[in-house]
Formats: structure tokens, sequence, C-alpha cells
């Protein structure tokens, strides 16, 4: 899908989608497959559309969509449909396994949903289609059949392990130019799953609460497979890879012994599991290659804590004491090694008030690198959702505003609006002076795009009156909506 969020600028970053080279990666191998992500042409969606079908001619095609990408992901699939109206249709991902209702209906024109882990559902569907054989036993298969659609059994959470999934197949992209600030980025998986219960999460209702992990060599030959396709950056995309500390401090000894610490790591962590064990974890994160560490901070308040349900993965412990927040512990450690903290919070909770959301916009302003801070979102099936519904507090059903920057939510306290400018106000600043970091690090990406991030991170008012304190914050916010509502017509 096209769509992107505000704090992913696509001038600063463009990240591949990890589900499109995994499920090329594992159909069987006589079938051609092109992998083209649309972030790569966010302006230009519907001539590369009509390209790339033109020149593939395919049989199938496969969207994998996120619950604010739903609205593109179904004009995408009329597209398709009107350049080549006897294509078979496939969905995937969080909004389609989460949401299958949304892709039911007759006017979205979906064959087939493959709700679930995807490789070995598709691989199935891919033979049945070529063999002319039936759907009815592939599992974590729903399929049109008639006016209806039905729906197989799920599927079992996969174990990984055993090397029944292959690696991504990069060769199978079509589009180019995937980056982090200025670097060639590539994504790779070493795990899958948590056994956390945060409410606002969608993994556990996707695949349940448990963790498999992918072993070493494999995770391993993945990298080295990015590496030789261009990439400089690796994100790792596992759900929560610190759920096994030992298991991460070993990954990073492979990385180093297997001569991989030469680019740069950018990872998601838990802050208990950085707090309780960043001594010896830390410097061999930063030894591999670890930069970027996004953490799951979520609020520093402890009643929004237990809304969010991550009180448990924020606590820090000692000999099996609670000793309460890990998250300043957690960064100590991160920056006495070199690391920068991308802070994960999530501010508007039903019962926050301006005073609860403003002391974790300065404690991110105080502690963080740079914020990711964003609003509860009520995604399909969290619990968090149910929550929101329950009191009345859900403010907006556009699902493609829904990306988790746009409050589409109400606090018992606080109206959406208020919260979302409260937010918006505060971050650009953060984002500012992270690019001092950029220009040390990269000066030359900083130099050619430096302007363009101002210009985006500052948009609907203008950067140097903002300085001069001489903006309109009010008006230049409401401009800053205006734009990012009209840029969400991607096709
Ligand atoms: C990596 C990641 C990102 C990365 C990269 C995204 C990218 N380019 O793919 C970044 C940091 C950019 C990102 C940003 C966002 N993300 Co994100 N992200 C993830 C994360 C951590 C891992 C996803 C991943 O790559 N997994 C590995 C792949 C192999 O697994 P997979 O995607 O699940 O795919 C499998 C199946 O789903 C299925 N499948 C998937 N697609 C398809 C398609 C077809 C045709 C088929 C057959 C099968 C299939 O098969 C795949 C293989 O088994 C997840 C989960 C998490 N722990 O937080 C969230 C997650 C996907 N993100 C989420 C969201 C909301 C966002 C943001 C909107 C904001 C935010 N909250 O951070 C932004 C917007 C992104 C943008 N385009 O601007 C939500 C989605 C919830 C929802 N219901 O839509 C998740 C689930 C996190 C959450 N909040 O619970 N994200
Ligand atoms: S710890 Fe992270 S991955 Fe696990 S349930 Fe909480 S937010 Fe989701």
């Amino acid at each position: 899908m096209p769509d992107s969020f505000e704090h992913m600028p696509t001038v600063g970053i463009r990240m591949p989608n990890g589900a499109l080279s995994a499920l090329a990666g594992n159909v069987d191998p006589h079938h051609q497959v092109a992998v083209a992500d649309l972030i790569l042409v966010q302006r230009e969606v519907r001539p590369t559309v009509e390209r790339l079908v033109h020149e593939w001619q395919p049989a199938l095609v496969g969207l994998s969509v996120m619950t604010f990408q739903r609205k593109t992901a179904l004009r995408i699939i009329e597209l398709v449909r009107a350049l080549r109206p006897g294509v078979r249709i496939a969905v995937g991902g969080y909004d389609p396994s989460l949401a299958p209702e949304a892709y039911t209906d007759p006017t979205a024109a979906v064959d087939f949903i493959v709700r679930g882990e995807g490789e070995l559902t598709f691989r199935e569907l891919v033979r049945a289609l070529e063999s002319g054989g039936g759907f009815e036993n592939i599992a974590g298969l729903s399929y049109r059949a008639g006016d209806g659609f039905l729906h197989n059994p799920d599927r079992p959470v996969y174990g990984i392990a055993d090397g029944e999934i292959r690696l991504p197949n990069r060769d199978a992209r079509v589009l180019r130019d995937y980056a982090f600030l200025g670097r060639p980025v590539d994504v790779v998986e070493t795990s899958r799953g948590c056994t956390y219960d945060c409410s606002f999460c969608s993994i556990i209702e996707m695949r349940g609460r448990n963790f498999h992990t992918f072993a070493f060599d494999r995770v391993l030959a993945d990298i080295r497979d990015a590496r030789d396709h261009g990439a400089r950056a690796i994100f790792l995309v596992d759900d929560n890879i610190t759920l096994n500390v030992r298991r991460f401090e070993a990954l990073c000894r492979a990385i180093i012994d297997a001569g991989l610490d030469d680019l740069e790591y950018l990872v998601q962590a838990m802050t208990s599991a950085i707090a309780a064990h960043g001594t010896t974890l830390a410097p061999l994160m930063r030894q591999a290659g670890f930069r970027y560490v996004f953490l799951g901070i979520e609020n520093i308040l402890d009643d929004d804590l237990r809304f969010l349900r991550a009180r448990a993965k924020n606590a820090l412990r000692a000999n099996g004491k609670a000793l309460g927040n890990a998250t300043t512990t957690a960064i100590e450690h991160l920056h006495r090694h070199g690391m920068y903290v991308v802070g994960g919070l999530i501010v508007g909770n039903p019962d926050d008030t301006r005073e609860s959301i403003e002391a974790n916009l300065a404690f991110a302003r105080r502690c963080v690198d740079y914020p990711y801070i964003q609003h509860p979102t009520p995604y399909p099936r969290t619990p968090m959702t149910r929550e929101f519904r329950e009191r009345g507090l859900v403010i907006n059903e556009n699902l493609e505003e829904y990306d988790g920057t746009t409050a589409v939510v109400r606090s018992e306290h606080v109206a959406a609006d208020e919260i979302e400018f409260l937010r918006w106000r505060a971050e650009r600043w953060m984002k500012v002076r992270h690019m001092r970091a950029v220009l040390k690090a990269r000066p030359g990406f900083l130099l050619r795009n430096g302007r363009k991030m101002l210009t985006h991170t500052f948009r609907g008012g203008s950067f140097v009156k903002a300085l001069l304190g001489l903006e309109d914050e009010r008006r230049a916010f409401a401009r800053y909506r205006a734009i990012r509502k009209a840029e969400r017509l991607y096709v």
C-alpha cells in the first residue's frame, strides 16, 4: 500500500513490506512473482499499477493491508479489476485477518482472504489455482463461493524453527529505492509473536500469545541476502525480540562473528528487558551495529499503563521486587552506548487530562531522541477498541484516518482535536532537534534533504515563523490537517 503516516515521511523513510517478499519466497519456484511496494511511488500509484498490470498480465494479485490502508486497498482492487477483469484478488495482513467481513462484500471484489501467517496458506492457494483443485482444505483461507464467502478453519501458528518457511525473495521486487535516512534499508525477521497482551496491540488477536524463533543460520543468511541486495541498514521487525534476552545477546554475537556488524540495525524493544539486562545487552547491541531502538514506553503514568495493559512490560524489577517504571533506566543504558531512542508513547487514553498528556510530552522532550507519539487507535478486535466503544469515546469512523497520529478518540476530559494539537505542537520541535544528530551522522543526506524534511515537519505552517514565534499555531494545525486529509487520496 502507498499510505504512510506522519512519522514516516517518505523523504526519509521508505521501508519494504516484509510480508510481500516473504510470500514471494514461499510460492513454488516455477511461478513468476513481482513485488511492488507502492510506498515507493506514493504520488504515482495509478500509472504505476497500470504499467505493472500491463507488463506482468498477472493471474493473481495479492495486497497486504493495514487498517488505515483499507480504503486505498479497495480502490486499487477496483483499478486492477478494471485493467484486467479476469484476475483473481487475494488480500492478507492485519486488516483482512482481523476484519475479514470488510472484504467479503461483493462490492469489494476480493476472491481470497488469507488470515494470519501467510506463507503456507498462500503457497497452497497458488497450488490449488494451478491445479484447478478445491480450496476447502486450505487452513487459514476464506474464499468466495457464489454470492457468499466460505471461511476455512484457522491455520495453527507455525513453529518456524524447522526451515519450512524459506527466505524472502528480494529479487521479486520490481520497484526500488527503499531508504532509512539516506541509507538503503531492508527488513529481516528473527522471531514472531509475543507473550504479553497490551490492550492496544493487534498481535495477540492476530496469532495468540506465543513466541517462535527462526534459527540463527537462517537469520544470518537473511541479513546477508539483504546486504547482497544493497541494504546498509536493517530493521529487525520482530514483534518482541526482547522476550528472550539471552537469545538476543547471542544474536548480537552471531552478527559480530559473521562480520555483519558493518550494517546499521534498528529494532523494537521493551523497556523492562533493556533496563534489567542493559549492562550486558546494550554494549553487545552497539558492537553489533544497533543504532536506533524503538522503545515501547507507551506512557509514563501508572494509570495509563494499566489501561494499556502495559505495566508488566514496563516494570523495573530487581531480585523479584518491582521498583517502578523501567523507562529511564532503559534509556540510560541505550544512551551510554551511543544508541538513539525512538520513544513510542500513547497519549489521549480514556481518562487522560490535559496535564497527563503534557506530562508525557514533557518526558519525551527531555528523554527521547526521536518521538513516535501516537494516539490510541481502535483497530479491529483489540481489547482497547471494546473499551473505547463501550465508553462512547470513538469520534471518528473514517478508517483511513486510523494512522496513529490522527486522534480518532477523545478522552473523558479532552476533545480529540485538542489531544492531537498538543501532540503535534510538541513533536515538531523534538523532530527538529534530532536533525542535529542526523547532520553529524549523514551530512550529505541532510544537506540534500534537510529542507524537505523541515517542510514536511512544519507543513501547514513555516519553520522560520514558528521559530520566531510568529506562527498562529491553531491555524497552522488546521492547515496541516487539511493537507493530511488531501494527501490520503493516493489513487
Ligand atoms: C515492521 C512494522 C512496521 C514498519 C514497516 C512497515 C512495512 N513497510 O511493512 C514501520 C515502522 C514503517 C511501521 C509503521 C506503521 N505501522 Co507497523 N508494524 C510493523 C510490525 C512490527 C511488523 C510487521 C512485519 O513486517 N512483520 C513480518 C511480516 C512477515 O509479517 P506480517 O506483516 O504479519 O505478514 C504476514 C501475514 O500478515 C500475512 N500477510 C501479510 N500481508 C499479506 C498479503 C497477502 C496477499 C497474503 C496472502 C498474506 C499476507 O503473511 C505474512 C507472512 O506470514 C507490526 C507488528 C508489531 N509487532 O507491531 C506493526 C503493525 C503491522 N503496524 C501497525 C501500524 C498501525 C503501523 C502504523 C500505521 C503506525 C504505527 N502504529 O506504528 C505505521 C504506518 C506505516 C506506514 N506505511 O506509514 C499495526 C497494524 C494494525 C492494523 N490493524 O492495521 C501493527 C500490527 C502494530 C500494532 N499496532 O498492533 N510498521
Ligand atoms: S509487548 Fe509489544 S508486541 Fe507484545 S503485546 Fe505489547 S505492544 Fe504488542
